[in-house]
This record gives C-alpha cells, structure tokens and sequence, in this order.
C-alpha cells in the first residue's frame, strides 16, 4: 500500500499538536501532574539522571500518535516505536497498559484505573486524545503533490516529550540574546521521525515545542510546530528562508552541560559554546539558524531524539552523523560520502544491548546545518 507524503505530513503535524495539547493541559493542573509522575526503574532509566521521571504524560502522548497513525494508516502500526513502554502501574500496584480506545467513554476508564478513580483527570485527557485536530501546516505542501512511498518500507519513531526533567522542572527559561534558552519549559519538544526501514534514513521530521512562547497577556504557553521532508532530491521544510544560512565569524556550537572537558576545550578555542537542555531542543535550535552544530561525543542520545529533527535537518541540507566518525571521515568526496556517513534508525547500534541502551546514537552525535560547517567542525578537531 502508498501512502501520499503530503498526507503522512499532516497526520504528523496534527497527531504532534494533540499530543502537544496534553503536555500543556497536564502541565497547567497541578494536581494532574503530581498524580502523573512515576519513577523510572530499572533499564528503561536514563543512566545521567539520579532521578528520571516517566509521566503518563509521555505515555499518553507516545499512544495518542500511535492511535492516529494507524487510524489513518491501518499497515503502519507495527512499524511504530516510542521511547516509552505504555505499560503504567498505579498506586495499588495494577500494571495497565495504556491505549488509546475506540470510544472517549472507554479512553476515559482506562485512564482512571491509571490515575487511581480520578475521573475527572482522565475525563480531561480523554477528551484531548479524542479530539480531531487540524493545524495549519503552512507553505511547501504543494511540493510533495505526487510523492509516494510504499508503507511496509516505512518506520516511525516517537519521542512523546523531550526534556522529561525539564517538563516536570516547569520552569520558564530566559531566551539569551542569541535566542536560545539554556534551559526551561521551552526546551521540551514532542518529536516524531519516519525513516526508510531499508536505507535506515530519515524521510520526514515534526517537531512540536509546546511552550515556545510565553504569552504574558493570556498567560498561556504557545506552542510551535516544524517540519521537514528528504525523499530523494525533494527537499521541504516549514522554516522562513531567512532562518536558514547565517553565516558567522565563529560557528556557535550548542553541547550538553554533561559535555567532557577535553571536547569542550577542544571547541572552545576556535567557536563559541552555547548549552542548552534537550538533545532534541538543542537539535532544533541548529535547524532554525540559532547555532551552527550541535555535538555530543557521549552516547546519551537515542534514535527516538534524533530521527525527526534529523530529516528537518536533511531537509535545509545539513545532517547528523555520529561524533565518533568524524575525525576520518572523507568530507573531500562525493555527496554519496557524506550520506553514507549519516546516522542510521533501523538497527541498533548495540544490538547486544538492553532497555534505552540498545537504541543510544552510539559514538555520540554531530549535527550540522551545511556541508561547509561540517568541514569547518572537522578542522575544528584534527
Ligand atoms: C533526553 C533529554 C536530555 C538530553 C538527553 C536525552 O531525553 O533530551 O535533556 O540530555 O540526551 O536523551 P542533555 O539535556 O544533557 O542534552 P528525555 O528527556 O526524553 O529522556
Ligand atoms: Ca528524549
């Protein structure tokens, strides 16, 4: 079965901008939030944070995208994989399996065995996973008219809410004057990637920041949505031409406060160090312009972070390959080089590994905006 991309395109903004709606609705009660959080345990665990948080937040949102896909795209379904295990305990210990059903009624008892007879909460969130949603996805559309691929060659990774501490952190970051916040509410990013399960590629990207903006006069948390499209020499984004290309003196690189200090003074000599929280914040700030790469040489990012901003990326003609191939890679070649170089979603890269860890961008991660920056990160290191 074909599936149009253009389609696929808008169930993916749309399905992203729902699941946005609930981390803002569960974000702005309290109560809900605090009912929500639950401890990771064992390997599904972060191994940096003392105390990582998986909320039924991101469950949900991880299962609201998995119900409207394959609502629309019966074949996909089996082909769809998220950062999360839907299966939530609760108080009394029951193990529930979190799915979005058939009915809001049904959607609604379910989660309230989740959230211990709190009907009004799972009232609240039921309805949101219910609701058709439809947003504008802007220009660019028409250039996908015609594009197909084959569904059973397609595979989908979600990460329903990146940044976890971040989210449950609730603060609002203060925007520098390079536009970036460091760290904050604005750092949290539902992010879905599909991705050739043959060439292990990424095709199309959707980002959702639930709380891009704060808007002091409506008090309310504006979100904002992205997107991009590689299928072969089609490449469509959402971004303004003006956010892409700006060249600099000194390349603004972003990395992770978690960043070893060999890498850092390595960079720091010859372009400017920004950090930011969220790989996939940090990933998105590059696309729009507000940084030049963003490295990582540790493993502590997975295929969920990755596949979506990475087709964004492809999109504006950058990529993301992995930090621990860069030191020889021929950048001097053909195209065909550098792609062969890219990250890869359809086989773990520590296949014997398990939990999150199997699925880590093993080597860690170098994400750029142009082959010219890419060559000029590589100078940078040898
Ligand atoms: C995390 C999150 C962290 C990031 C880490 C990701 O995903 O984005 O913030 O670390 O790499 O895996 P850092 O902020 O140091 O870049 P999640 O929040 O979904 O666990
Ligand atoms: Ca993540």
């Amino acid at each position: 079965m074909k599936v149009g991309i253009a389609n696929l395109l808008k169930l993916l903004v749309n399905t992203a901008e729902k699941g946005a709606n609930v981390a803002r609705i569960i974000r702005s009660d309290a109560d809900l939030l605090n009912l929500l959080v639950e401890e990771k345990k064992g390997d599904s665990k972060n191994q940096r944070f003392v105390q990582d948080f998986k909320t039924l937040a991101d469950v949900l949102v991880q299962e609201i995208v998995r119900h409207d896909l394959s609502e629309e795209i019966p074949d996909i379904k089996g082909s769809i994989y998220g950062e999360e295990s839907n299966t939530f305990t609760n108080a009394l210990g029951e193990s529930i399996t979190v799915e979005i059903q058939s009915t809001k009624q049904q959607t609604t008892d379910l989660l309230s065995q989740v959230l211990d007879g709190n009907v009004r909460a799972a009232e609240l969130l039921a309805r949101e996973a219910h609701e058709s949603v439809v947003v504008d996805t802007g220009n660019g559309l028409e250039k996908l008219v015609g594009l197909e691929e084959d569904v059973e060659d397609l595979g989908v990774w979600i990460d329903p809410i990146d940044s976890t501490a971040q989210y449950i952190g609730g603060l609002q970051g203060t925007i520098e004057d390079c536009g970036i916040a460091s760290e904050g509410l604005q750092c949290v990013v539902v992010i879905i990637g599909v991705y050739n399960k043959h060439t292990g590629l990424p095709l199309v990207g959707v980002t959702n920041q639930p709380f891009a903006t704060y808007d002091a006069l409506s008090e309310r948390w504006i979100g904002e949505s992205m997107w991009g499209v590689c299928v072969g020499d089609t490449r469509v984004n959402s971004l303004s031409k003006e956010s892409i290309n700006n060249p600099r003196d000194k390349p603004i690189i972003l990395m992770s406060t978690s960043e070893s200090e060999d890498v850092q003074n390595t960079f720091r000599k010859k372009s400017s160090i920004h950090y930011a929280a969220g790989a996939g914040y940090k990933l998105l700030c590059a696309i729009q312009g507000l940084a030049d790469s963003y490295i990582l040489s540790k493993s502590s990012t997975y295929k969920w972070d990755a596949c979506g901003p990475h087709a964004i990326l492809l999109s504006i003609g950058g990529g993301l390959i992995s930090f621990k191939n860069l030191k020889d890679a021929d950048l001097q070649g053909s195209e065909t080089l550098v792609r062969d170089l890219q990250i890869r979603y359809h086989k773990a890269d520590r296949p014997g590994a398990s939990g999150a860890d199997k699925w880590c961008n093993d080597g860690g991660v170098v994400a750029y905006t142009s082959s010219a920056m890419l060559k000029t990160i590589k100078e940078i290191i040898v």
